[in-house]
């Protein structure tokens, strides 16, 4: 068995937040965000054993990177630095309470370089599952290819692989993301995608009932449907579970569907059945919307009860 329970690969970036409107300037803060490194994260603090793998820029803001990663204990040692190439950007504009804008400033940037080349060494090591996202075969032709090379070389060697869709429309079209995640999904085991991105899995016109269904034909396990408010759904062979989401107060949705995932993969790591892995990430998401931050707020092993035992409004004294 592998030492490493999750490896993962992506784009990093230093993600810069504002309390306000972008246009009158103010207080930026700078985080480590990421799909990828969010899940990292995540797993990390439930106690798994987690690798993420990438191309980080030789520059400051990638050494901010590389210093979160390593404090949350997320294994680095399959890390490439580029000298020539700068750290991706990410800003998050809290516009209103309610809605927040999301821009880049990521072409070119070390991140988006990645090739198959640096990956090898961290997929031939092994893991027991591969994780991937929809974010990184967007980023460039060298970093879709090595998406699709991992992805098949980790399922040939018997590694699970989970794809999360995570479309990003500023990024790249609906009729780009259907092309490259069709032989992604080949490999794949776990498929995560939110309601709305059903139709980047199949037939645009397709049910969702119609889509899971020649999904689960085609070798996929399990189907886990994100709902955001309404909950989400896992589809296994002739089964199907349904959960609602956790009743807290949302102050922060970015990194939301990152944590669900991961509470799902976490789930499946430690033997659960499909639904308990969806009670896990309906558990995490919950953690994720009412704290601030991309993975800040993520709760470690021992707090997972947390939610479940104190009402909202609760001090614990
Ligand atoms: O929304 C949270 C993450 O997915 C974010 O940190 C990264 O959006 C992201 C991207 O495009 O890589």
């Amino acid at each position: 068995m592998a030492d490493v329970d999750v490896l993962t690969f992506g784009e990093s970036m230093a993600a810069f937040r504002s309390a306000g409107p972008f246009a009158l300037g103010g207080t930026f803060t700078a985080h480590l965000a990421g799909a990828e490194s969010n899940v990292a994260i995540a797993l990390s603090r439930l106690g798994h054993r987690v690798e993420w793998a990438g191309r980080v820029s030789g520059d400051d803001l990638g050494e901010l990177l590389l210093r979160e990663l390593r404090a949350e204990g997320v294994g680095v040692a399959h890390v490439a630095r580029d000298a020539e190439r700068p750290t991706g950007l990410m800003f998050v504009e809290a516009r209103t309470a309610d809605l927040v804008r999301v821009s880049y400033n990521r072409s070119g940037s070390a991140g988006s370089a990645l090739a198959v080349d640096q990956l090898r060494a961290a997929v031939t090591a092994g893991s027991r599952l591969l994780h991937l996202t929809g974010i990184t075969p967007a980023l460039s032709a060298t970093a879709c290819e090595a998406t699709l090379w991992a992805a098949q070389t980790a399922a040939a060697a018997g590694a699970a692989v989970s794809l999360d869709v995570n479309f990003r429309s500023r990024l790249w079209s609906r009729r780009q993301a259907r092309q490259a995640l069709a032989p992604l999904v080949e490999h794949a085991r776990t498929v995560i995608a939110s309601d709305d991105e059903l139709d980047l899995l199949g037939d645009p016109e397709a049910s969702e009932d119609a889509t899971v269904a020649t999904l689960l034909r085609r070798g996929v396990r399990a189907v886990v449907v994100k709902r955001g408010p309404a909950g989400a759904s896992v589809h296994t062979a002739g089964r199907r579970a349904d959960r609602a989401a956790l009743d807290v107060t949302a102050v922060d949705t970015i990194g939301a569907g990152d944590a669900f995932t991961a509470g799902y993969l976490s789930g499946t790591l430690d033997g659960l059945q499909p639904a308990g892995c969806l009670d896990r990430a309906v558990l995490l998401g919950a953690f994720s919307v009412s704290t601030r931050g991309d993975w800040e707020g993520l709760p470690t092993r021992a707090e997972l009860h947390l939610l479940h035992e104190h009402a909202p409004g609760s001090a614990v004294r």
